[in-house]
């Protein structure tokens, strides 16, 4: 019985996935490199950290701990400057009417992403209202696909991982909900997120009536 929503929040709420592109491109251009859209994939809904070990690797560059942390802290600042503007327009088709319907329905509603600056997204968005929890990436140890945010979202919200429903556009983000013992929506196409149970392009492309109904079938 599906009684909560978990959702990620870069790619499904808002479309800030193209800003964090945007930055590690720049970080992988500064070690003399690039990296593809297609590699992109592999950086969605993975942690800060994480990412830069794999934009290291891609580009192949040495950089020692220090360099490390700079470019950490240098590519969050690119980031900030890239999302400075963001507000309600920037929501993904359909993205806050299906929030905001799911809220006025009574579904226990939580966020779980692997970004530190979500709280501050949500913020720009006039959405922190709709939330019941929110989980992001200060409160977590390990980053998806380790299903720690979800579950902590589920238990923030006081529910079991099997009435949770998961929306996500990672791969990592789906591999989090499937090993968490949750039901997920992929919002992308089944090639990239392989292992979700429905997908949709975008949140306005179905309903919390519609999924709560096919999924309490
Ligand atoms: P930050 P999500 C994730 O957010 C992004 O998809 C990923 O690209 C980013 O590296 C990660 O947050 C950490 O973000 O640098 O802002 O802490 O998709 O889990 O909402
Ligand atoms: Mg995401």
């Amino acid at each position: 019985m599906i009684r909560g929503f978990l959702f990620d929040l870069d790619g499904v709420i808002v479309d800030t996935a193209v800003f964090h592109f945007q930055a590690w491109r720049r970080c992988a251009q500064k070690l003399g490199g690039d990296f593809t859209e297609a590699q992109n994939e592999e950086l969605k809904g993975v942690s800060r950290a994480d990412s830069l070990k794999k934009v290291v690797e891609w580009t192949k560059a040495s950089v020692n701990t220090e360099e490390f942390e700079a470019l950490l802290v240098e590519k969050n600042e690119w980031y900030l400057e890239l999302v400075q503007e963001v507000s309600e327009a920037d929501g993904l088709p359909g993205a806050v009417t299906f929030l905001e319907q799911a809220h006025a329905q009574g579904i226990k509603i939580a966020l779980g992403s692997a970004s530190k600056n979500a709280p501050m997204i949500l913020n720009k968005m006039g959405l922190t209202h709709l939330f019941d929890a929110i989980i992001d990436g200060n409160n977590v140890i390990n980053g998806k696909p380790h299903p720690e945010v979800f579950l902590k979202g589920a238990a923030a919200i006081g529910l079991d991982p099997e009435e949770c429903l998961v929306f996500e556009d990672s791969i990592a983000g789906v591999q989090a909900a499937k090993t968490g013992g949750m039901s997920c929506v992929g919002i992308g196409t089944p090639e990239t997120l392989e292992g979700a149970d429905l997908h949709f392009t975008a949140l306005g492309d179905t309903t919390p009536t519609e999924l709560v109904a096919c999924f309490n079938m």
